[in-house]
């Protein structure tokens, strides 16, 4: 039976062998949350970078360039990190790409690579990527975007929903990383947005007046997609 674990922050990377296994990045507030929506909603594909100026020079060929540091949108860029940039249509971002730049988020995809698929995870999509990880049967690593290098709740109740959804098919009781994040998560899930109220990253993002796209993000099942992240680019995986 294969094996699911969890990596609570990128730094712990170094401890774990990705060849041969799925990574599921996730960075549920709010960068996974929000590449999932844009997916969903008519881009065609995404570019994760890890600096602000490489992003804003993606405009040139023509891409929608997306930025956040420290939970605000950062200067020179059509949209921040907010889902709702690719719902509200101030951007229209049909058939469009996206270029985006995060402080956590595009850090774990890209430190992720070195596994053989990158899967990108977030309540919205949870159905449609345990499915995706039920059909691949390889060991998984759920890898934690955290913040700057922290453990964070948010990340860690969605490692444990996963679990939970792959209890019938994978082995979820080896690793102490899993198990503690089940039992957050059955902490959390009667009332999802009302446990994270706690988090830190939650309260940094209410002060910044994001409440709602917290509400958004913790919906689960919203988009039957699953992005991949391979050479260079965040694609949607037609799934069988
Ligand atoms: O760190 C990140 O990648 C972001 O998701 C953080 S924020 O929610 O946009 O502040």
């Amino acid at each position: 039976m294969p094996t699911l674990d969890i990596c609570f922050s990128p730094e712990l990377l170094p401890l774990y062998d990705l060849k041969g296994r799925v990574a599921v990045v996730v960075d549920i507030l709010r960068a996974t949350s929000s590449i999932v929506t844009a997916l969903a909603n008519g881009v065609t594909h995404l570019v994760p970078l890890s600096e602000l100026p490489e992003c804003q020079a993606m405009a040139a060929q023509g891409y929608i360039t997306a930025a956040e540091r420290d939970g605000r949108q950062a200067e020179g860029v059509d949209l921040g990190n907010s889902p709702f940039g690719y719902l509200d249509g101030i951007v229209p971002v049909q058939g469009r790409c996206v270029a985006i730049t995060t402080t956590n988020g595009t850090r774990a995809l890209q430190l992720s690579s070195a596994a053989d698929a990158v899967v990108v995870g977030a309540f919205l999509n949870l159905g449609a990527v345990a499915e995706f990880l039920r059909q691949q049967q390889k060991d998984v690593v759920v890898v934690c975007a955290g913040w700057k290098g922290k453990f964070c709740l948010e990340d860690t109740i969605f490692g444990g929903a996963l679990a939970e959804r792959l209890a019938d098919s994978f082995d979820i009781t080896s690793s102490d990383a899993t198990l503690a994040a089940l039992d957050l998560w059955q902490a959390a899930q009667p009332d999802v947005a009302g446990y994270l109220l706690k988090s830190a990253h939650v309260r940094r993002l209410n002060s910044l007046e994001s409440h709602k796209d917290m509400e958004f993000c913790v919906r689960q099942d919203e988009y039957a997609v699953v992005p991949l992240f391979r050479n260079g680019q965040i694609e949607v995986e037609k799934l069988a």
